[in-house]
């Protein structure tokens, strides 16, 4: 075995120089936007932030949660309608993002709606750092950007993924605009 090992690293010294000479300058190979915005309480304080990246398959969603920004414990996180945060319990934001009159849930087998998302864990501390994805786009048909809007809703409770219409996540105690 350890004499095929210099074999082994000289080609992969070439196959190394190979994909060098074929790629682009990395100047040219643009990074995916990202969308960032605050997430608020429902004072109205900022508690954290949210970054979604794009991609073609994909979004990847992060959540960063401040020290002392929510109740320790497991919270439900979803993606409602409407990009509006200005009420104190986010009722504006409408349910969840739901072209297709799917069922609620990640665990529910006439489910997801598009809006379903895993639950985040707050520490002790009352901060949460977290990152997930989500079939649901950022941008084009049926995205979060759409006309109006979208927003990351935190819940008081945990959602079971199952049970109608929010598996029991409770009252919602923070929101970030998606627009
Ligand atoms: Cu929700
Ligand atoms: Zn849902």
């Amino acid at each position: 075995m350890t004499r095929t090992l210099p074999l082994l690293a000289l080609l992969g010294t070439f196959a190394a120089s190979g994909a060098l000479a074929q790629e682009p300058p990395k100047e040219a190979a643009k990074a995916a936007e990202t969308y960032e915005a605050p997430i608020k309480n429902a004072k109205g304080d900022t508690i954290g932030r949210l970054a979604i990246r794009d991609g073609a398959n994909a979004l990847v969603l992060r959540v960063a949660i401040q020290p002392g920004g929510l109740p320790p414990g497991w919270h439900g996180m979803h993606f409602h309608a409407v990009g509006d945060c200005s009420d104190p319990k986010f009722m504006n934001s409408k349910a969840h993002v739901n072209h297709d009159q799917s069922k609620h849930g990640l665990l529910n087998a006439e489910g997801p709606d598009e809006g379903d998302l895993p639950n985040l864990y707050v520490g002790q501390d009352g901060s949460a750092q977290a990152e997930v994805s989500s079939e649901t786009p950022l941008n084009g048909e049926g995205g979060l950007k759409d006309g109006d809007g979208s927003a990351l809703i935190i819940h008081a409770n945990e959602d079971d993924h199952t049970t109608q219409p929010i598996g029991g996540a409770g009252d919602r105690v923070a929101c970030g605009v998606i627009r």
